[in-house]
């Protein structure tokens, strides 16, 4: 097979949304993507609405909506009217206890129906969605719940426990914190969710909300700082539902499974608002990863359209495709992959094993949605992301004097990826965080912080990050976060933090510690240390490895130079060292 291009033919894209790229980029219109909803009276606009009450109002109430399937493979389904009336009894325990349009409400869970039902009950309320990785421990859970000035909270009563009541107190503003899987006797002022929801109405009339109102808080890392608040508002939905249609070619029928976990964002972008406003039935599996079972439900589910991530297909890639190759995944018609480098190998891969390849396609927390991507009606180039979405207007960009940056026309020049923005889900802010919001945008550009290329096809290949930011396992992690909580530790003088390759998860994350005077380093040290990290920040974001250094290189203005513990860690040229101030002893 070529490796450099898998070539479509037209059986592969009977009937797909998008057919002739160049001539549906030309003719996009956001105001014609716009008029695709409904909108709510007086121009107002609410993505619950869309989500759900659209399709009730035009009779496909009956239609299935969601199909949960617990880790015990006891299954739950919800039609858009079942689903709709759980959304209203929500919204209403929230209106009865006076949380209003603009309040900040979290979500501390697993994927399981109660998160489903609060996303867009918080949004039917006009209150503000924001949703939390429950693999964070307490530290970055404190962080982002103080930052978004929390008002509720709905969590398990295990994580309640563990993450959340040692440090209530220091959150004045977090008022109402409602509980699932709660035992009999009730934690002191807490909520019985369950109980909160039985004796609530199900019918609940739409917050009017307007285009440009607050919907949804995504908390992202940055190189240095807290973590920040991508503010999204209810246009957002415009992007949803349409790049849903385009990039992930949704159709009425199609049964759509998102793998994504709820506290990312793609979670609530593909694994809630587009399918429902496109009026699929979405698969939802509570269990983690784990081969047959993923193989399993994508049989029995007969599901159409997967949407998962690139570390999940190399672990697939390690059981072989063999395994594949037992169930019957004759449905499957398009598969895509969001989150991180997708190899080309792993491209080629699921062409052997399912007989289509992976799509892969790119996009942040800041886009809100699918912004480059490989069209199911176009070749697929392995190890490429893919075109640009009709609507979006990317570019290669370098830096010039001044602060400017200019376009790179050249076919395979390396710069910076950049947007023109004005897409209805681009971030609208960082919250509270005006001077960062406004780095991002720099001559007309917004500036994704990816370095890219793009070939003379127009696609795009992604080279690497511009900052020192982690993606393991798909998820963002910012070094700033790990150095703080290991700075904690009274044994740590000095953190300094980097992501070093590793096959399945692209990166794990590795910290060099420098001890104070009096401490000296052991194995014992170092797994206290490990222990301290996996503590405060959960195992997600926690270093897999600490290794101790004498001195930590940094530059004259005192800032840890991690790029160079980086390429001493791989081996590789130290670069442009003058800003290094000292030696290590
Ligand atoms: C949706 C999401 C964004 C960062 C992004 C880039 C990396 C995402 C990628 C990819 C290579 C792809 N990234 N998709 N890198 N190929 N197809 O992932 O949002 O968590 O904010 O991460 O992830 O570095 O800038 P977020």
């Amino acid at each position: 097979m070529e490796w450099d291009r898998i070539r479509k033919r037209p059986e592969d894209y009977v009937g797909a949304n998008l057919l002739g790229y160049d001539e549906c980029a030309k003719t996009f219109s956001w105001t014609q993507a716009r008029g695709l909803l409904d909108g709510l009276p007086g121009g107002g606009l609410n993505i619950a609405h869309e989500a759900i009450d659209r399709h009730l109002k035009a009779g496909r109430g009956n239609k299935l909506a969601l199909r949960w399937i617990a880790r015990d493979d006891s299954k739950r389904d919800f039609t858009y009217a079942a689903l709709g009336a759980a959304v209203n009894r929500f919204a209403n325990v929230l209106a009865q206890r006076g949380i209003r349009k603009g309040d900040r409400v979290f979500s501390l869970l697993g994927r399981v129906p109660e998160l489903y039902i609060a996303a867009l009950g918080t949004l039917k309320n006009g209150s503000v969605f924001s949703p939390l990785f429950s693999a964070f421990g307490p530290e970055p859970i404190k962080a982002r719940m103080m930052i978004g000035d929390a008002r509720a909270l709905i969590t398990t009563e295990a994580f309640y426990r563990r993450k959340i009541e040692p440090w209530r107190k220091e959150l004045a503003s977090l008022k109402h914190v409602f509980l699932t899987e709660c035992s009999s006797s009730l934690l002191p002022d807490t909520i019985d969710l369950a109980a909160a929801l039985a004796q609530a109405p199900d019918l609940f009339e739409t917050v009017r909300t307007a285009p440009e109102d607050m919907a949804l808080l995504h908390f992202t890392s940055g190189t240095t700082g807290k973590p920040k608040g991508a503010v999204h508002v209810h246009e957002a939905v415009v992007a949803h539902n349409i790049t849903g249609k385009l990039a992930l070619d949704f159709h009425p029928d199609d049964i759509f499974w998102c793998t994504a976990d709820p506290g990312w964002i793609t979670g609530t972008s593909y694994g809630i608002i587009s399918p429902l406003t496109n009026g699929v039935t979405m698969i939802i599996d509570q269990a983690e990863f784990d081969a047959e079972r993923w193989y399993r439900i994508l049989q029995d589910q007969k599901v159409t359209v997967w949407y998962t991530a690139p570390t999940a297909i190399r672990m697939l890639m390690k059981v072989g495709a063999d395994i594949a190759k037992r169930f019957d995944l004759s449905k499957l018609r398009l598969m895509s992959s969001v989150g991180e480098p997708l190899n080309p190998e792993a491209v080629v891969w699921s062409v052997e094993a399912f007989g289509k390849p992976f799509h892969d396609n790119w996009w942040q927390t800041e886009t809100g949605g699918i912004m480059i991507t490989n069209f199911l009606s176009m070749d697929v180039k392995p190890g490429s992301m893919g075109r640009p979405l009709p609507g979006i207007a990317a570019g290669i960009v370098e830096h010039i004097e001044g602060g400017d940056v200019r376009e790179i026309t050249k076919p395979m020049a390396m710069g910076e990826l950049a947007l023109r923005p004005g897409w209805p889900s681009m971030m609208r802010a960082y919250l509270n965080e005006e001077q960062r919001y406004r780095k991002c945008f720099v001559s007309g550009w917004y500036l994704t912080g990816d370095l890219a290329m793009r070939d003379s096809e127009g696609y795009y290949w992604f080279v690497g990050r511009s900052d020192d930011v982690i993606k393991s396992a798909g998820h963002l992690i910012g070094p700033f976060e790990v150095e703080s909580a290991l700075m904690e530790h009274k044994a740590v003088a000095e953190a300094g933090v980097i992501g070093i390759p590793e096959p399945t998860a692209g990166e794990v994350v590795k910290a060099y510690v420098a001890l104070k005077d009096g401490f000296e380093p052991s194995e014992a040290l170092r797994k206290e240390l490990l222990g301290h990290a996996r503590q405060r920040l959960g195992p997600a974001v926690a270093p897999k490895d600490i290794a101790f250094r004498q001195n930590l290189p940094k530059t004259r203005s005192g800032k840890i130079m991690r790029r160079l513990l980086k390429a001493r860690e791989l081996g590789l040229p130290e670069g442009d060292i003058s800003t290094l101030e000292s030696e290590e002893r």
